[in-house]
């Protein structure tokens, strides 16, 4: 077998005693099997080692707050992972509980020759990965199986900025962004593993019930590859003018199943790179999909308070606090921002798009979190309400790009100074004059918020007048 995935993809943990049984993958961040470089690294070493390759999935109840919601999309992805994954002739386990405890014991169990995972920045996955290692005497690798370039061959620092990551990136893409090999099914034995009894995992599964699961997501890596090929048929060209419009469907929407990795983001990158549409509509999606998507991994991987304010930039911290004591025009706790229940009908409709359908596009998402900023007491707690509400009822939260959005939005992370105002200071500001100026915001109010009164502007339309009063908004 020659060797299918690139060196500079693997980081070897430790190097330590391989034991007599399978190369186990424990598939945690990637959950797919095409398209899986960790997948295809664990095939790899289980051909060399002549050993068997068992993939394990670690289900830690209550993951960051995880709900209902999140885990029916997780758990029905799974299942398709094992059927599939049985057809090419290697194991399945689910294992239920703290990885960190249940991990190692299972790999002493099998007497596992080698561990091979995910890459992932998040604390909680790292602390893991962390444990689990310093528990098993065999070899520990991880492979970035998740960003096209590896996180960690794109930068060893902080990236301020996408320019400075995208420089970086570019250089390196061509190397990176290739075809995937097959992956080779396992010759030998056929695993007698029994099948998981997935209604009872989920029965039995712990977490918050308050989120209901959302009907109309289809989980899985099959629909994935569904709603990609849909994405490149219908909305990839026009992407670069529709994506500022919620009221058109022009987002590609792929983000849960990149979220729990049901899709590669190099397998669409290859598919964009390869469509027949205009060069500005995919060269604005991989700007998205590659650069923005890279940026959150780098910021997250770099920085370990990526989701409090101690990430903030210096140019903002100082900002920000020079504005602690602005009056706010409007004040409200988590609660009435969860109830959507603020005076902004806008904002109230983005949080109803986001309750209702588990995502909110793009374009609001910047502005519902800006505007936590402006009618929170501080920044900080504006920070903590929009993570809580982003991980409690979004597919996609728990996850580096939201956590890197949210700080860009209240912190200016990945941003520059703007004209300053009350409360934000230098960070950038966005109201819905911005929004009108994009969009008609009476038909999105009215889409997710039916029969709510037609919305009165909350700015003073300009009166074209060159001189602003001091309280006008941009
Ligand atoms: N990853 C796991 O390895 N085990 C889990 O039990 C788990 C639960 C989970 C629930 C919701 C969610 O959004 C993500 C979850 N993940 C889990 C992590 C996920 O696969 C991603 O690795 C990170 O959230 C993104 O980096």
């Amino acid at each position: 077998m020659k060797p299918a995935i690139d060196p500079r993809r693997r980081h070897l943990v430790h190097e330590g005693r391989p034991g007599n049984g399978p190369v186990v993958y424990w598939m945690s961040r990637d959950q797919r099997i095409e398209d899986n470089w960790a997948l295809l690294a664990a095939r790899e070493d289980a051909f060399w080692r002549e050993r068997g390759l068992c993939v394990a999935f670690c289900l830690a109840p209550g993951f960051l707050g995880a709900t209902r919601r999140a885990y029916d999309a997780l758990l029905r992805g799974l299942r398709e992972i094992e059927a599939e994954l049985r057809q090419r002739r290697i194991s399945f386990r689910l294992l239920q509980g703290n990885p960190a405890e249940i991990l190692p014991r299972f790999l002493r169990e099998i007497d596992a020759a080698e561990l091979v995972m995910d890459f992932d920045p998040l604390r909680p996955k790292r602390e893991w990965r962390r444990r689990v290692c310093e528990a098993v005497p065999i070899p520990c690798i991880e492979v970035d199986a998740h960003n096209i370039v590896p996180c960690r061959q794109a930068s060893d620092k902080r990236e301020w900025s996408a320019a400075t990551l995208r420089r970086k990136l570019m250089r390196l893409l061509p190397a990176f962004l290739t075809e995937f090999p097959a992956l080779e099914p396992m010759t030998g034995h056929t695993p007698t593993d029994p099948a998981t009894d997935w209604e009872q995992v989920a029965a039995s599964l712990v977490c918050d019930e308050t989120v209901p699961p959302v009907r109309s997501f289809e989980a899985g890596p099959s629909a994935a590859k569904k709603h990609l090929e849909a994405f490149l048929r219908h909305r990839l060209t026009g992407y670069d003018t529709a994506r500022n419009d919620p009221n058109l469907d022009g987002q590609s929407r792929l983000s849960p199943w990149l979220h729990f990795g049901h899709l590669s983001a190099q397998r669409v990158a290859l598919a964009v790179s390869r469509a027949d549409a205009p060069e500005q509509d995919r060269a604005a999606f991989l700007e998205q999909l590659v650069v923005r998507r890279e940026l959150a991994d780098n910021f997250c991987y770099h920085e370990p308070a990526y989701d409090t304010f101690a990430a903030t930039p210096a140019w903002a911290v100082k900002t920000l606090n020079q504005h602690r004591s602005d009056p706010r025009e409007h004040l409200y706790g988590f609660e009435t921002f969860d109830r959507a229940e603020t005076h902004d009908q806008l904002w109230n409709a983005a949080q109803m798009e986001m309750l209702q359908t588990g995502s909110m596009h793009n374009y609001m998402r910047m502005y519902w979190c800006k505007k936590i900023l402006e009618w929170s007491p501080s920044p900080e707690e504006a920070w903590e309400t929009a993570i809580r509400l982003n991980d409690r009822y979004e597919l996609d939260g728990r996850d580096p790009n939201g956590y890197t959005g949210i700080a860009w939005s209240i912190a200016g992370v990945h941003d520059r100074p703007w004209q300053t105002r009350p409360v934000f200071g230098s960070i950038r500001y966005m109201n819905d004059r911005g929004c009108r100026n994009k969009f008609n915001v009476d038909d999105y109010r009215a889409k997710w918020i039916p029969g709510s009164p037609a919305m009165v502007r909350t700015t003073p339309k300009s009166r074209g007048s060159r001189t602003r009063s001091p309280s006008a908004k941009a």
